[in-house]
């Protein structure tokens, strides 16, 4: 015997039901695998290093990041002594949190004249890599990123948790400079906060390079 033909009430529900899982399906947002956190600092002599650091918003969707990023200011439109820190939801973007407490950066110092060419490029590059996962396995080591914007040079890192973590410092290394485009020949170092933190000259030692 074959199954009733629904009456046509029953049939408009069916499809006003289809209707809606299709609209969820075709409307929702891409979920990211993190959630994340994007820090402004803005150097204000009065205040300590801590109080000029400011939470500007969170997003864990591919359609919030990039609402987020077309709201703000470039990075080289900013004023020098600025930093925008983009860290995983719950680190803080400093050496005292316990998840960086044992960490370390890869560090891209770039010379004054590339802020024009390539900071921008390389920041949203840095931001991709984060958001999308990029190192494999060892996406779990990144804790964030940080960029500097400075008069003598400015700077973009890739903060990671545990600079005795070999396996992942050099995987992370690798395919960063990798995404970046940086040549070969050029030499990329990774320092541990705790070194920098406690510099006395003007660099910091390479625990690795790339
Ligand atoms: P910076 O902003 O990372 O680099 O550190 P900048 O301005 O290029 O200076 P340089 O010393 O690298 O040439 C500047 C200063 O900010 C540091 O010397 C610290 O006093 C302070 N600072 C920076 N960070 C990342 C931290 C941090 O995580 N915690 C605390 N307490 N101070 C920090």
């Amino acid at each position: 015997m074959s199954a009733p033909i629904p009456a046509n009430s029953e049939m408009e529900k069916c499809e006003t039901k289809l209707e809606k899982i299709v609209n969820v399906l075709q409307y929702s947002k891409h979920p990211l695998q993190n959630r994340w956190a994007l820090w402004f600092f803005k150097n204000d002599k009065s205040k300590t290093w801590q109080a000029n650091l400011r939470l500007i918003s969170k997003f864990d969707t591919v359609e919030d990041f990039w609402a987020l990023y077309n709201h703000i200011q470039l990075s080289s439109n900013l004023m020098s002594g600025c930093d925008y820190s983009l860290f995983k939801d719950g680190i803080e973007p400093m050496w005292e949190d316990k998840l960086n407490r044992r960490g370390g950066r890869w560090l891209i110092t770039l010379s004054k004249q590339q802020r024009r060419a390539d900071l921008d490029l390389f920041w949203l590059e840095t931001l991709l890599c984060l958001v999308g996962e990029a190192f494999d396995d060892h996406s779990d080591d990144v804790c964030g990123a940080v960029i500097n914007v400075r008069a003598k040079g400015d700077k973009i890192a890739i903060w990671t948790r545990d600079y005795e973590n070999k396996d992942a410092i050099t995987h992370i290394g690798r395919v960063y400079k990798d995404r970046l485009g940086v040549p070969q020949k050029v030499i990329i170092g990774y320092q541990s906060h705790a070194d920098t933190a406690t510099k006395s000259g003007s660099s910091t030692k390479n625990k690795f390079v790339a």
